[in-house]
């Protein structure tokens, strides 16, 4: 950051701590673009005097609410419900459900946050929403979920719909959940609309939608390879997680040539010196996606796997060309970052959403090594939401080729949009700044267009 503006932005960020206290996920997100942003605010005084970035710090809307539900037991359990609708100005609300025991406002406001700019990269008319629930659908029965989102649905139906804000999934919400959100809407509204995304293919889905966050954070980093004259040929890849985002992660970089050294879920972290292989991977998809069992029982059915318990993917016994941590927020702390630049790291790509601490990314910029953020580099999955919205509005089903292949395109926008905004006098691009400035520019200037909104 630059000295010049440090002051101005600690100002800023003592206003954003006063008027929303105890939410350090959210000041985190909201720091990391006010310090791309208002230097380049001072050069633009027009946002200044529309007071732009004051007003996108402010969610428009924030819905909370209680879900009661009865568990197989025949008690009654309550939980809590939120959807934070931060920004419309390029399209109606748009972003994930996220059913897991850490989530509060803070963390729905952080990511509703990310989901404005990540949406803006995308190029498609999708404005920034995210919620969720505290609700743990872990070593709950089928039942339990069901129950679990139909009430949830019951209150969340009375604000949204295809025209005003459309969910998906995110972490602890995958096909299983949006078919019991889905099924409930449509029972409370009386209609069949593209109110959810990452619908199973067979009630209005889209091909693709459940490989994209994964196909295209990998797309995006072949695309800084590229730049590079570089691919992921005989790369080697440490990935973080094995939900759906580390699972598509894994496909396509096996895909492109590159060896997986790793994956991991909250009980610890499964490596494989040789790479992982594609028997690894369906035996991967199978345990989390049916079975929902724990990681160790991918290192359990094949003995050239170790599982590490409690350990992260990140200090591995070997040199890592590119790191993509995919499980959740900060999971990525400074000492890993200094442990995967001593195992001479190139490339960081977020497949998740803000992974690694400001303390990380820190240390990778000033060590040169490529930082692409969550904003830009795992913006592929709701951007096939996007595509899944217009499908719907046209009635019809486009192919896999049709999709992936706008997937690509879409992705090799967003590199392009970054090295717009972000390349350096050197020739080298801050992903960092150019994904902020991108989406900012976007999104302020049509906030300009609609007046003091
Ligand atoms: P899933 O629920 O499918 O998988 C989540 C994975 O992360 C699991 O391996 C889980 O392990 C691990 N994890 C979750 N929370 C924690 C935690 N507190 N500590 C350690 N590990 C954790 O979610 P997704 O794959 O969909 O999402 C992963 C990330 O990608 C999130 O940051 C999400 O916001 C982001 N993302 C998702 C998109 C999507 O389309 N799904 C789009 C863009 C970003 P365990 O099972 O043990 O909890
Ligand atoms: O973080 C994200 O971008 C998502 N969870 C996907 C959101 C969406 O609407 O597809």
């Amino acid at each position: 950051m630059k000295k010049k503006f440090k002051a101005q932005i600690d100002t800023f960020m003592d206003e954003v701590k006063t008027r929303s206290p105890g939410e350090p996920e959210f000041h985190q997100s909201v720091q990391e673009v006010a310090e791309t942003v208002i230097p380049y605010i001072d050069n633009h005084p027009k946002y200044k005097n529309a007071n732009i970035l004051h007003r996108m710090v402010e969610p428009e809307r924030v819905v909370m609410f209680r879900v009661p539900w009865v568990d197989d037991n025949g008690k009654v359990q309550v939980n809590r419900g939120y959807r934070v609708q931060f920004n419309s100005a390029i399209g109606p609300y748009k972003g994930g459900l996220r059913f897991h025991p850490t989530v509060n406002l803070s963390v729905l406001k952080f990511l509703g946050f990310e989901q404005i700019f990540k949406n803006a990269l995308t190029t498609l008319p999708l404005g920034g929403a995210k919620g969720g629930s505290e609700f743990d659908p872990k070593g709950k029965s089928n039942l339990e979920v069901m129950r679990f989102c139909q009430s949830f649905m019951t209150e969340l139906q009375r604000h949204i719909n295809k025209y005003t804000d459309v969910p998906a999934g995110d972490i602890g919400v995958g096909a299983r959940e949006i078919g019991f959100l889905f099924g409930q809407y449509k029972r409370l509204q009386n209609e069949f609309t593209g109110v959810l995304t990452g619908k199973d293919l067979n009630w209005g889905g889209s091909f693709i939608r459940p490989e994209a966050t994964g196909y295209g954070t990998v797309y995006f980093i072949a695309e800084i390879l590229d730049r590079n004259n570089d691919s992921f040929e005989g790369k080697t890849v440490a990935v973080s997680g094995s939900g759906n985002v580390a699972q598509y992660t894994v496909e396509k970089v096996l895909e492109l040539g590159g060896k997986v050294v790793s994956v991991s879920d909250s009980s610890g972290c499964v490596f494989s010196e040789d790479g992982l292989t594609q028997k690894h991977l369906e035996f991967m998809m199978e345990l989390k996606n049916e079975k929902r069992g724990r990681i160790h029982e991918l290192a359990d059915a094949f003995k050239e796997l170790t599982f590490n318990e409690g350990e992260c993917a990140w200090g591995l016994p070997m040199n890592i060309d590119i790191a993509i941590p995919c499980a959740t927020q900060n999971e990525m702390e400074e000492e890993h970052a200094q442990k995967l630049l001593d195992r001479g790291v190139k490339i960081i790509g977020e497949g998740a959403n803000m992974p690694c601490t400001t303390e990380a990314v820190h240390l990778f910029q000033d060590n040169n090594v490529i930082f692409g953020p969550g904003k830009a580099v795992n913006a592929g999955g709701v951007a096939t939401s996007g595509l899944e919205m217009a499908q719907n509005a046209l009635r019809l089903s486009w192919d896999r080729e049709k999709v992936d292949s706008k997937l690509l395109g879409i992705m090799k926008n967003i590199h392009q949009q970054c090295v717009t905004y972000g390349e350096n006098e050197d020739g080298s691009v801050d992903y960092v700044r150019g994904a902020n400035l991108a989406g900012f520019v976007k999104v302020a200037d049509a906030m300009m267009d609609q007046g003091a909104v």
